[in-house]
């Protein structure tokens, strides 16, 4: 990986911004393959701590997920699932060959207990039926990706358009309609915690197909997602990750073309918040579309070109949190995997809450049973996406405690229900080197923003130069945007880009 620099052969440095999986996964793959041709590789995260948004936190001494939480299709083509196998992060049952070859397609799996807003327990054919309508409904929605013209702009009002039609040919009494849509609007707001979004009236209809799910039912870390960043970590050289040195503007093209201390002349230099600075030759950015939205003006000097500042405002970044309760009993059956609550009077046809702060917690989509309790004891884990999410963040624990109290007491009937015993959240949009969960293909976006935000930035903005600044992270995956593997394949994507640049790779061979 040697270029010449006047009679001197150098060997490219390469510094990362951000030890989430594409940071540490990009790392990885460059000292594997690259070894001694490369100058150095270090990766400068903001935070105290590697992982981003695969974080493993405790709730009453048990193991919980404050970020990722599966993996999304654990099979042969996943590389999270790979990497998890290959260092025995994973039960068995995930492992084998059957759960593998399971195709759900996105679909919620096991016998979950609905409740009404009035305390009644709903019948699972309710449930079951209202279920098979929406998921028929979002598969049609999915088939836009090949078409020349889309109906409507948003996978919202497809859904909803042809939901409107289904209820003319309903002949149930006014009050199963009523039930059934509250119902149904329980699957759009699960379905805005999957796409990480306020409403699908801001997904993009055509591209929604692109979006791609790969077979295997979904598994989680028995001991933590973050197991996985351990391992990442333990494979680095020690003192690879530089912690708590948040980056405040990467200079590119020239513009600071600064002696560094070996006597060489680099054409990146990276400027971080307390004033240090490193100098490279490449610079992969990995920080989060949220960050960018924020920063993404002053982040970059020069600033980015026209068509990436669009890509970055264009696509979506919502935020999709989650709530952990602790109860002493449960008060759902032994194989219950989840707990919903279906509002009395809601409608996906209706117009939404004008005051969501007030019933903000009407938004939270179900409340998944960790299993198995053996391990777990009784834990629920609520999730919550949009605008209430966010709201979410401004309140105390026992204002979020006390609410979610009164819930369970209306939706069990039950007015003596005893509170959780305890509660841990999620605030990811008041993490400032986050702000949100992920991204999505926003109305007005598509596939294109997403490739577009991946392309790197050339010196002299000619494509013949080399690459001086690189893009990975999950927004940067066509495909796989919003997952941990997305995010673990765009980094070994831009890894690769260089070591294919410098055609350096020692070991092509090698597992990463
Ligand atoms: C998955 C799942 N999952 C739940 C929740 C969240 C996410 N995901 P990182 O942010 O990790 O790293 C960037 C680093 O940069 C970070 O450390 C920063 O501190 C640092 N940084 C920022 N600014 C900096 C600066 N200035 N200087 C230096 N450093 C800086 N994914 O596979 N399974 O179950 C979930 C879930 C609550 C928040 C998830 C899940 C998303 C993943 O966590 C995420 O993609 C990756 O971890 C990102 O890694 P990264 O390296 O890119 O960034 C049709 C259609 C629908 C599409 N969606 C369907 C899929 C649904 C997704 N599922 C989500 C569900 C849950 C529950």
């Amino acid at each position: 990986m040697e270029r010449r620099v006047g009679r001197a052969l150098v060997r490219p440095r390469v510094l990362i911004v951000g030890a989430g999986l594409a940071g540490l996964g990009a790392a990885q793959r460059l000292l594997r393959r690259g070894g001694r041709h490369l100058g150095g590789v270090r990766v400068l995260e903001a935070t105290g701590r590697a992982g981003g948004r695969i974080r493993s936190g405790k709730l009453r001494g048990k193991v919980i997920e404050i970020g990722a939480h599966w993996i999304h299709g654990p099979s042969k083509e996943n590389p999270v699932f790979q990497l998890a196998s290959e260092h025995g992060l994973l039960d068995e049952a995930a492992m084998s060959e059957e759960n593998q070859q399971v195709e759900i397609g996105g679909h919620p799996l096991g016998p979950s207990a609905c409740f009404s807003s009035r305390g009644q327990l709903l019948s699972p054919d309710i449930l079951d039926s209202m279920g098979l309508l929406f998921f028929a409904l979002l598969e049609e929605a999915r088939e836009f990706v090949h078409a020349a013209k889309v109906p409507v702009p948003s996978v919202g009002e497809y859904l909803k358009e042809a939901i409107a039609r289904k209820v003319r040919e309903w002949s149930d009494d006014e009050e199963t309609k009523r039930l059934k849509l509250a119902v149904l609007n329980l699957f759009f707001k699960l379905e805005c915690c999957v796409s990480g979004t306020h409403s699908l009236d801001l997904v993009a209809l055509g591209p929604f197909g692109e979006y791609t799910m790969l077979p295997g039912l979904d598994c989680t870390f028995p001991n933590g997602y973050e197991g996985l960043i351990d391992c990442l970590m333990a494979s680095l050289p020690k003192g690879t990750v530089q912690f708590d040195k948040p980056v405040k503007t990467v200079h590119w093209n020239s513009s600071c073309l600064e002696e560094a201390p070996a006597g060489r002349t680099f054409g990146v230099q990276v400027e971080c918040e307390d004033g240090e600075k490193f100098f490279a030759d490449h610079v992969i950015v990995t920080v989060p579309l949220g960050f960018l939205k924020e920063h993404g003006e002053t982040f970059f000097n020069p600033p980015l070109p026209s068509r990436k500042v669009a890509a970055v405002e264009k696509l979506g970044f919502g935020t999709n949190n989650k709530i952990f309760v602790e109860f002493e009993q449960p008060f759902w059956e032994p194989d219950c995997q989840v707990v919903e609550v279906a509002w009395d009077g809601e409608s996906p046809l209706a117009e939404p809450p004008a005051d969501l702060e007030a019933i903000w917690y009407q938004k939270i989509a179900g409340f998944v049973v960790l299993h198995p309790a053996e391990r777990y004891g009784h834990i629920l884990c609520g999730f919550i996406a949009g605008k209430e999410a966010e709201f979410m963040e401004t309140l105390t624990d026992a204002e979020v405690l006390s609410a979610l109290t009164e819930v369970f007491r209306r939706a069990t009937g039950n007015p003596q229900l005893a509170p959780p015993r305890s509660i841990l959240r999620s605030k990811w949009y008041s993490e400032p080197y986050t702000k949100g969960s992920y991204s999505y293909v926003a109305v007005d976006s598509s596939g294109d923003d997403i490739d577009a935000l991946a392309q790197p930035l050339h010196e002299g903005t000619s494509d013949s130069k080399p690459p001086q600044v690189l893009f990975a992270g999950e927004a940067t995956h066509r495909t796989f945007y919003s997952t941990t593997h997305g995010a673990l394949l765009s980094g070994w994507r831009e890894a690769d880009r260089l070591l294919d640049i410098y055609d350096m790779s020692e070991s092509p061979h090698a597992a990463l």
